[in-house]
């Protein structure tokens, strides 16, 4: 047998190929961590389609992160306040079961609610909604990717009637023109970025254009970088579109045949001319027009984005407007040419096709659709009317029904939202409030757990087998390759467990997630995202393979979606959309004129539950800082690595000032990765506000409006000596 495990890193929505090994090899040196403890071996699988063999700095040292701090045993305490103590899974599970039980007859279905994770398994994810919104009858599962992908899954849907991104990562090898909006790409997708910058410097002819408020390093690569304003990215599109129309780079003929809504675009197009838009933005004319030239004169632009455009108040508007670039010059169903929608998290994908969202069902279907819950019904043997019409709480909508008592029971699985979500203060107050809090994890502690009652110890990657799909849809089997520590189990054998003592047994009586996937792929049949020719036998021996894999069609190409032109509208139409640019919810003013965004760092991933516990990932990034244009800082009085207190209108935070021009003036970012148990006062979501999009309801978590106090200083800096010192 292969020494080799083969397996996807559990990192970034790229979804890189591994393989496996175990610490001691017969006759072959130990790896050994920098404690010295013997480690597995993780290097990139070369066969793997989506990586070839690459991996970045957080897929290779994954293995250094496995044993430290996990969480072995279940633990319950009554209250808040009181130590945990040890219990066996039958006792947490018991408890678990009264309490849901409970819950039902006093308040209902609704007051239940699970929040889960792009970093599930397919296999966890479905058995979630197959017991939430299937037998308990809550569509209150709702997932991190809210806070993630949703913008570009509201924004597909409109636009093209149904959720997948259309591109495959052959495409960053074939275009003409990268457009990467919103995207710290070299950072955040580094092996896609790989791909793509070899790429880009070997051909000549081909651009890449980055618009995003910060020069990143992904920005330093590019041809033309676009350091808009935060916020003003529909300004930029629609000035783009102004000047396709106005140059005649559009294709007509794609517009006629293809689309619908075309005349109430044009006419939003006539309001950006190019002078507007630059002020708007901030950019010059000629960059406009640079812009809008490469786009128009290259044979194929393939745009990347992730969450500089989702995660804005106007998310799925930016989306829209990305992809009615598209529409207007016929850059979509061919090699090199698409939106193309970064996936955050190794498997949000996975979630997307189980129906991981609070008005999703399994199989790209959704909650307020009639016939799709019916066949859902039908499906799980479950009598019509079981699954509510009505769209599950969003996440937030779980804090705010915290705050209000609606929510009973909230379960949390694989997300650490005492350090992700908007608001910080108001979130662990409303979780304070929770009459009962379980909180799934693989590692303890970690911040969410100080507000849970009951702790169940997850098996993490590597220790479950399951299915994962990564951002050009396709799927890979991960095996597991090691036993969970002791007493934690895959989070779906503790869905199905739950299930059976509910009195579902015969709906969870699966022996292996084989058997979950089985049944799961059966629900896809005739769907956008149709796998029902996909099993764990059939990846096991035809490795990752792409998405639609229909049962009977197992030859169709499925690099690319709409090839044909033919989109899932009830027209096959795809739909431009009509948007004129709102700007930030909350706009910097006399008293907080500076605007913080968010993101992160090549080293960390998140939370850092995992990466915090690498020593080569800690050095690379010791400690939180704050990045702050020179002009602003000499405002301030301050230098590098003085500190600044950091207030928005919900809260504070500090951190040592990083004096760069990497980022504009008026803006200052911070990385998101520095919970309370990783630093003090350095959380970047103290600072955040809740505001969302109204299609998406996902938060603009990209912006917000603060005030910054050297830590010498006692009063804040005010608009008036920040214009003078940018005179
Ligand atoms: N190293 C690392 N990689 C990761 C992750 C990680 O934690 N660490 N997490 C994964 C996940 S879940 C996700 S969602 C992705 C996120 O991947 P990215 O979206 O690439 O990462 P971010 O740093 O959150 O934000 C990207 C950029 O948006 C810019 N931005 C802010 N406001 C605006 C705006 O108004 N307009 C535009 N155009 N740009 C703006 C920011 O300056 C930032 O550089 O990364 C994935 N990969
Ligand atoms: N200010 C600001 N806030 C943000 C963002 C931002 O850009 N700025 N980005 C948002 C986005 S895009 C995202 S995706 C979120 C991410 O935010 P979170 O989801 O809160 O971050 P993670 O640290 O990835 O948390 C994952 C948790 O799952 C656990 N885990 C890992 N594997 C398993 C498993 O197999 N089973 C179980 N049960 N647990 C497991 C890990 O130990 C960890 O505690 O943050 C959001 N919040
Ligand atoms: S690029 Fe993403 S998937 Fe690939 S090794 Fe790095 S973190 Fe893992
Ligand atoms: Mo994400």
């Amino acid at each position: 047998m292969n020494e080799f495990t083969k397996t996807l890193c559990p990192y970034c929505g790229v979804g890189c190929g591994l393989e496996a090994s175990p610490p001691a090899q017969h006759g072959k040196a130990t790896n050994r961590d920098s404690q010295g403890t013997p480690i597995w071996r993780v290097r990139g699988d070369k066969s793997h389609p989506s990586s070839q063999g690459m991996v970045c700095v957080k897929g290779a040292t994954i293995s250094e992160s496995l044993d430290k701090n996990r969480l072995h045993y279940p633990m319950v305490r009554n209250s808040l306040d009181a130590e945990f103590r040890r219990v066996s899974w039958d006792e947490a599970l018991h408890i678990i079961t009264n309490r849901i039980q409970t819950v039902r007859l006093t308040q209902g279905s609704q007051a239940i609610c699970m929040y889960g994770s792009g970093q599930l398994q397919t296999e966890d994810y479905y058995l979630a909604q197959k017991l939430m919104k299937g037998c308990l009858g809550s569509n209150n599962f709702d997932a991190n990717s809210r806070l993630c992908m949703s913008s570009a899954v509201a924004g597909y849907i409109q636009s093209f009637g149904a959720d997948g991104p259309p591109c495959c990562y052959e495409d960053l090898e074939l275009t003409d023109c990268a457009f990467l909006i919103g995207t710290n790409t070299a950072e955040c997708h580094p092996i896609v970025f790989n791909r793509l910058a070899k790429y880009h410097k070997k051909n000549r002819h081909v651009k890449m254009i980055v618009v995003d408020p910060r020069r990143t390093p992904t920005a330093e690569a590019a041809d033309l970088h676009l350091a808009i304003r935060p916020g003003t990215d529909i300004d930029l599109l629609n000035g783009i579109a102004h000047l396709l129309m106005r140059e005649n780079y559009i294709d007509t003929g794609f517009i006629d045949d293809c689309t619908s809504n075309f005349p109430a675009y044009a006419e939003v197009i006539r309001h950006y001319s190019p002078e507007v838009v630059a002020h708007q933005c901030g950019i010059s004319v000629e960059d406009l027009e640079t812009a809008a030239k490469y786009w128009g004169k290259s044979k194929s632009v393939l745009s990347l984005w992730s969450m500089g455009v989702n995660q804005s108040a106007e998310g799925t508007a930016k989306v829209r407007t990305i992809i009615n670039l598209h529409l207007l010059t016929g850059q979509i169903g061919k090699p090199g040419a698409g939106p193309f929608s970064l996936t955050g998290q190794p498997n949000a994908m996975g979630g997307r096709e189980a129906g991981g969202l609070a008005h999703l069902l399994p199989g790209y279907r959704l909650v307020k659709n009639d016939q799709h819950r019916a066949e859902v019904e039908d499906f799980w043997q479950l009598p019509r009317g079981q699954i509510s019409p009505s769209p599950g709480l969003s996440a937030w909508e779980m804090i705010t029904g915290l705050e209000t008592g609606n929510v009973g029971l909230l379960w949390i699985a694989a997300t650490n939202p005492a350090v992700s979500m908007p608001d910080l203060e108001r979130t662990k107050k409303a979780l304070l409030k929770s009459p009962f809090t379980v909180y799934q994890d693989a590692y303890y502690p970690t911040e969410t757990a100080a507000y849970a009652h009951v702790l169940l110890p997850a098996a993490q990657w590597g220790e479950k087998t399951g299915i994962m799909t990564n951002s050009e849809r396709r799927v890979t089997l991960c095996q597991a390759f090691r036993q969970p520590p002791r007493e934690a189990k895959p989070d779906w054998e503790i869905f199905a467990e739950v299930g059976r003592r509910l009195g579902f047994a015969d709906k969870f009586a699966f022996r292996n997630s084989a058997e979950v996937y089985a049944e799961f792929v059966q629900l896809t049949r005739h769907r956008p995202c149709d796998m029902s020719g996909l099993s764990h036998e059939v990846l096991q021996a035809q490795g990752p393979t792409q998405w639609p894999h229909p049962v009977d069609d197992k030859f169709r190409d499925a690099k690319r979606l709409y090839t044909d032109l033919r989109f899932h509208t009830p027209d096959g139409r795809a739909k431009f959309a009509a948007y004129y640019s709102r700007g930030l919810a909350e706009v910097p003013d006399p008293n907080y004129p500076f605007v913080l965004t968010t993101g992160r760092l090549y080293g960390h991933w998140h939370t850092q539950t995992r990466t915090g516990r690498i020593e080569k990932i800690r050095q690379m990034h010791p400690q939180p800082f704050l990045e702050i244009h020179p002009r602003d800082a000499a405002a301030l009085g301050i230098e590098d690595d003085d500190w600044l207190e950091v207030r928005s209108r919900r809260g504070y935070a500090k951190f040592p000032a990083k004096v760069t021009k990497a980022i504009s003036p008026g803006t200052v970012f911070v990385p998101m990765h520095w919970g309370s148990l990783w630093a003090d006062d350095a959380e970047a979501n103290a600072l955040t506000h809740s505001e969302s999009c109204p299609d998406s309801l996902q938060p603009e978590l990209k912006a917000c409006a603060v005030q910054l106090i050297p830590i010498s200083q006692a009063t804040p800096v005010t608009t008036s000596q920040l214009q003078s010192s940018q005179r």
